[in-house]
């Protein structure tokens, strides 16, 4: 196999190749037959100095609520890229994206909407590439439906039956593989009457990347196909990088209601949410509708799934997104909700601001 004589730079994907053909097989997901060459191929063109773009996800960018309105058709165009961004602070990875950030755009829809899918897979992509929606009711979501060589558009339609917020990602062999790099998302499925009306929504996901260097290492690191099968992270990521959501915090003001979408791409671990310094007021367990509960602290959150809480901030302060495994805090894994506004001593009351300022305690 031409693909395993390719000299140094991503071992992981000869292996890849290798395991996606094999694989292939018991799946039924057929691979173009030249998919080797073309991984041997793009293998040296990737060699030369990529630029590096942008993969943050920036945790306002999604579309505002539908309001009332009867049952639509609705277009989703996803395109799949391959692109090297920055991982953690002068660290750079190869990510496989949808529409070139991790995650991927957040698909609003009406439960009834008739939701048309396209997914063009890049002219540049060394890999096929497709899109399974948790949402979709029907095979595979959508995966062979839309299983996409490079330079291939594929696309298929389904009828959104169950309100909620559902995860999608790339279901490719291996699938671990695409999720790991970067190719999932979340679509949102409103009921009919919508959800309760709140000053700010925000669009949060959970990832892991695995790479042959260790955490901290500078420079371009190489997916590990050994640590990702053995399920050993050296990244845990929000919205694409670890400064993603600290750079670019979630923002409101004092007295302002906050909901967060959230969702685990993973591959492999679950989140226990949590805000430091808050409390969620009411939170959508599993991110089913029937709900909600009301004052939860942590909200456990699988792979392939999504929770969705909703909390008004009353004090000004910085409010610390994690996961509370909070070993993954050193791996990257945090981010910023940033509340602005009077302070309110009636609710919180420090009694030695001056030295707290000082402080590096509370996480
Ligand atoms: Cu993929």
């Amino acid at each position: 196999m031409k693909a395993l004589k390719i000299p140094g730079r991503r071992p992981l994907l000869a292996t890849a190749a290798v395991i996606a053909l094999a694989t292939a097989a018991w799946l039924g997901a057929p691979l173009a037959a030249n998919a080797g060459d073309k991984v041997a191929a793009a293998a040296h063109a990737h060699a030369a100095v990529e630029p590096v773009a942008n993969v943050v996800r920036l945790p306002d960018d999604l579309p505002g609520p539908i309001g009332k309105r009867g049952p639509q058709r609705v277009k989703v165009d996803l395109e799949t890229v391959e692109v090297t961004g920055d991982l953690a602070d002068g660290t750079t990875f190869h990510y496989w994206t949808f529409n070139k950030k991790v995650p991927g755009p957040f698909v609003r829809v009406k439960v009834g909407d008739t939701v048309e899918v396209k997914l063009k897979n890049h002219d540049d992509s060394m890999m096929m590439h497709n899109v399974d929606f948790h949402a979709v009711t029907g095979p595979g979501g959508g995966a062979k439906a839309t299983e996409a060589a490079p330079g291939e558009t594929r696309g298929f339609e389904f009828k959104a039956l169950n309100p909620g917020l559902y995860v999608y990602h790339c279901a490719t062999p291996m699938v671990a593989q695409h999720i790991a790099n970067g190719m999932y998302g979340m679509i949102l499925v409103e009921p009919e009457e919508g959800l309760p009306k709140v000053d700010h929504e925000f669009y949060v996901m959970q990832g892991e990347i695995y790479t042959e260097q260790a955490f901290g290492t500078k420079g371009l690191v190489e997916e590990s196909y050994d640590k990702l099968v053995s399920e050993r992270p050296e990244y845990f990521i929000f919205n694409g990088s670890t400064e993603a959501l600290k750079k670019n915090p979630l923002k409101a003001k004092v007295g302002e209601t906050v909901r967060i979408y959230f969702g685990v791409g993973g591959p492999n671990y679950t989140s226990s949410f949590h805000v430091i310094g808050e409390i969620f007021d009411k939170a959508y367990p599993l991110a089913s509708l029937s709900g909600p509960l009301k004052d939860v602290q942590t909200i456990t959150t699988p792979p392939g799934g999504a929770s969705i809480v909703d909390f008004k901030v009353e004090v000004p302060g910085n409010y610390i997104l994690v996961d509370h495994a909070l070993s993954r805090v050193e791996r990257g894994l945090a981010g910023i909700l940033q509340v602005e506004g009077p302070q309110n001593e009636a609710i919180f009351k420090d009694y030695n601001p001056q030295k707290s300022a000082q402080s590096t305690g509370g996480h």
